[in-house]
């Protein structure tokens, strides 16, 4: 094991803020495992500054001379390496469900919300990042993020509709993972915390039950997700 700061690789825009919704699991995750770790901006339009990797996206972590991409195998990466640091599945049953919960998170959650965030994301980048972005995601869709943007009250219902199940969980204990957070509240704090960057609009009701919650996260290792500034 190596003692060397963990560099986590991660996209940021042109004010430097940190807009990755897979980025903002990783940043909690080595938050909650107490390790020393820096940010280093990446455009996402620029595959050489992480070329190191051998693939094309981020977030990525360095730790010394172990190299990891892709928050779920980072997030297991950092359990298996840091046995004794807390947990951030407790345990086998617990990190089978954090499997399933990131595999909600990604479908139901960040599938049902891009289409009403992706063309203000874009909107925050350098012409370079977002010609990028945008040809990433409208050839293999077919359509144009304006196009999918039109769909975008739609989009926030199917959101909301799919976040149901954490509600009712969070009437009856204080995190998704119990009475303390741990990584599938990550997850979901990602996905909420991508779209306070991201846009200025509510994604949820004003006395949704989630957003003591999120306020919660926020504020969680010395505020480290408040810190990154509001859209609003
Ligand atoms: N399943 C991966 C997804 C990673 C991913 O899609 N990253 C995006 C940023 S949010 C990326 O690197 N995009 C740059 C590109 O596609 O060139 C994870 O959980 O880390």
């Amino acid at each position: 094991m190596t003692t060397a700061i963990i560099q986590l690789y991660e996209l940021a825009d042109v004010n430097g803020r940190r807009y990755s919704v897979f980025s903002w699991r990783t940043r909690l995750a080595l938050a909650h495992k107490g390790l020393a770790w820096e940010s280093v901006p990446v455009k996402a339009s620029d595959k050489t500054a992480i070329a190191f990797s051998g693939q094309k996206k981020v977030p990525i972590i360095r730790d010394g001379d172990r190299v990891v991409h892709d928050s779920w195998k980072i997030a297991e990466y950092l359990e298996d390496t840091y046995p004794n640091r807390p947990s951030l599945f407790g345990g086998e049953t617990g990190r089978s469900l954090a499997r399933f919960f990131n595999s909600y998170a990604d479908r139901q959650l960040v599938g049902s919300l891009f289409p009403a965030l992706m063309l203000e994301n874009v909107g925050m980048l350098a012409a370079d990042d977002a010609a990028h972005i945008r040809t990433g995601m409208e050839k293999p869709l077919g359509k144009t993020l304006e196009e999918l943007a039109a769909g975008r009250e739609q989009a926030q219902q199917a959101f909301s509709r799919a976040l149901d199940p954490v509600r009712s969980v969070l009437r009856t204990q204080p995190y998704v993972s119990g009475a303390k957070p741990a990584y599938p509240d990550y997850i979901l704090f990602s996905v909420f915390q991508w779209a306070r960057i991201t846009t200025a609009l509510s994604i949820v009701a004003a006395d949704d039950a989630l957003l003591p919650w999120f306020d919660r996260l926020l504020d969680s290792f010395d505020s480290l997700g408040r810190n990154e500034p509001a859209k609003r």
